[in-house]
């Protein structure tokens, strides 16, 4: 059993995750940071509080099942994945590079720890779905994590998962959503709206619980009442900012998909405390 982090030591991590994702993005030149740093908190919560894995032994076979249906927050993924012991955080460096492993988006063949490839939004949910499904019929005690983006839920298939993963009473199901406004073309409301959001899922006879997705007690609160409510699947709606604690960043969708130059990232690593100099000499160490 893994050592769970308290809200103070979360925050640390949150950090420490943000400077990587700046970090890999800046090396590889290209990628996606506002969704990677609207993710963070509840990514970090996940690794390192709720979920029950063993990264050292990926056949675990308690292990509870997690899966970004954002396939593109590779950033925030793969630090999530090297600061949990997945493999080692030098590896980031060469995120999006021939000589790395790390490619942009989630692959299974190269990546030990992923359990799906992931890119192709609207998907993971019904992953999700078929394994919080497999797991029920198995009698498995597990549960399954999805972190959906609010513009992928514009996407037809993420309503007939909802409908499925209440059909069959998936108490063992919690999806996130990263609801920070954006997508790559601008505001979610113009691109097609989805609002009202915690309504449309209630509809489809989900447990809703809508949150501050940066604040880590209510992300916990939120995560203990998943587990704790019977008889249906639980959304996390997190409110979040795209970009999150990058000032220059935050609530642009111009950085949906676009990395820091290297002026760009000393400000934003001056930011979160730290240099580029310094924190490659963190991850090349380790
Ligand atoms: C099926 C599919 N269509 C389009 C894309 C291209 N695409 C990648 S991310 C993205 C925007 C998704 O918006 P959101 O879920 O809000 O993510 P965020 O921009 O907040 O990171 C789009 C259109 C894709 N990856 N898959
Ligand atoms: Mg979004």
């Amino acid at each position: 059993m893994r050592e769970k982090l308290n809200v103070e030591q979360l925050k640390s991590k949150a950090l420490e995750i943000r400077r990587n994702i700046i970090t890999m993005l800046t090396y590889a030149g290209s990628g996606h940071s506002g969704g990677s740093l609207s993710s963070t908190d509840y990514g970090t919560a996940l690794f390192f509080n709720e979920m029950n894995i063993e990264p050292k032994n990926l056949n675990y076979k308690d292990r509870d099942l997690w899966f970004f249906s954002i396939g593109h927050v590779t950033p925030l993924i793969y630090s999530l994945m090297a600061e949990a012991g997945y493999f080692p955080k030098n590896d980031l460096l060469l995120f999006r590079q021939f000589q790395g492993r790390l490619e942009g988006h989630p692959c299974k063949k190269h990546v030990p720890g992923i359990e799906v490839s992931a890119g192709s939004l609207g998907q993971g949910l019904s992953v999700a779905v078929g394994a919080a499904l497999g797991s029920k019929l198995d009698k498995h005690k597990r549960r399954v994590y999805v972190v959906c983006g609010d513009g992928e839920l514009q996407e037809g298939q993420i309503w007939e998962a909802a409908m499925s993963a209440a059909h069959y009473k998936l108490d063992n199901l919690c999806a996130f959503v990263d609801y920070n406004k954006l997508q790559i073309d601008g505001n979610v409301e113009d691109v097609m709206g989805i609002h009202p959001l915690g309504d449309k899922f209630r509809a489809f006879n989900w447990n809703v619980v809508e949150i501050d997705g940066h604040n880590f007690e209510e992300i916990l609160a939120a995560l203990e009442k998943a587990r704790n409510f019977k008889g249906r699947p639980t959304v996390i709606l997190g409110n979040t900012i795209m970009g999150k604690c990058v000032s220059f960043m935050e609530n642009n969708h111009k950085w949906h998909g676009n990395p820091p130059s290297k002026e760009q990232a000393a400000i934003a690593l001056a930011e979160l405390g730290t240099t580029l100099e310094d924190w490659t000499k963190r991850l090349a160490e380790s």
